[in-house]
């Protein structure tokens, strides 16, 4: 993937600042919003059954999170999901802690079923579940995984038919037959809670200015771990309260010197 075609994507994204509808939890709402804002992206967040429908009609894209589930927000999920398929919106689903709990783990699935998911993100015990595998996970975090993350991530795309990223110290991303590892980010980011997310939400702005979804995601994913690695290169010796609001900054500045400088992206299968 070339590195001008990043920028670009990522240029599109402040030009268009696309809508992005996330129904998400309450753990990072506020700064999913103001990540987004940051990136150049509009965000809103309505969870209400009676709009949820009618704000997904009008997004750009459409993101899910199970984070802090209960029955209400997934009926919301379910119907905003529907009238994003209904009109071609790409929906991203971010099953946080599916395995930790089985009503997490059948929800995780059930969303899975029921909608057309364009994009999942996860870590890697949280992909293993949605797709029947049980890995450890501890809570909301991926526990100690010695599995293939690659194969996981391939074979989860062909199970589930979309996109898979699954993120960690090295974040694959695939549809199945082609797939990338982003190397990119830095470890401060597994000390702030809601990165994970945040991300997921950075893929959905990028669907809304770019078709190719697998092209939008690898760029998204680069372009957020560049943020990260500059962010920590300025806040490393305070920790991680200061290199939280350093990664908005940096997520509003990636400029095209950085993504030459900084982007380490590897396809390893595809054409
Ligand atoms: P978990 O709860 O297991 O941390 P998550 O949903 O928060 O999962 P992460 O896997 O932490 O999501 O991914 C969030 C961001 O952090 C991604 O950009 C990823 O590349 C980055 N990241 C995670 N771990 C590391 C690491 N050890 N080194 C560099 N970047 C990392
Ligand atoms: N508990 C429920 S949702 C949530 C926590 C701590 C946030 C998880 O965010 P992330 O991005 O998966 O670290
Ligand atoms: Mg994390
Ligand atoms: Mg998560």
């Amino acid at each position: 993937m070339l590195k001008n075609n990043l920028f670009e994507t990522l240029q599109k994204v402040r030009e268009v600042k696309p809508l992005v509808h996330n129904i998400t939890n309450v753990v990072v709402t506020n700064f999913t919003a103001n990540g987004l804002l940051a990136l150049g992206a509009s965000p809103v967040m309505a969870n209400a059954a009676e709009e949820a429908g009618d704000m997904a009609r009008i997004a750009s894209s459409l993101v899910l999170n199970i984070g802090t589930l209960n029955s209400q927000t997934v009926d919301s999920m379910i119907l905003a999901g529907k009238a994003a398929n209904e009109q071609g919106i790409p929906v991203i689903f971010d099953p946080v802690g599916a395995g930790a709990t089985p009503y997490r783990t059948e929800t995780a699935q059930r969303i899975m079923r029921e909608l057309r998911v364009s994009i999942i993100r996860g870590n890697a015990a949280e992909i293993a579940n949605v797709v029947g595998e049980k890995w450890e996970i501890k809570g909301v975090d991926a526990g100690s995984t010695n599995g293939n993350i690659t194969d996981l991530a391939m074979t989860a795309a062909e199970k589930l038919n979309c996109i898979v990223v699954i993120t960690g110290k090295e974040d694959v991303v695939t549809n199945g037959s082609t797939t990338y590892v982003v190397a990119n980010g830095h470890p401060l980011l597994t000390k702030v809670t809601g990165t994970g997310c945040l991300l997921t939400s950075v893929i959905g702005a990028f669907t809304g200015v770019e078709k190719d979804l697998l092209q939008a995601s690898v760029a998204a994913v680069s372009i957020y771990g560049i943020a990260a690695e500059k962010a920590a290169e300025l806040t490393v010796e305070s920790g991680p309260g200061s290199f939280q609001i350093e990664f908005l900054n940096q997520l509003s500045k990636v400029a095209a010197d950085d993504i030459n400088l900084y982007s380490s992206i590897k396809k390893l299968t595809g054409g």
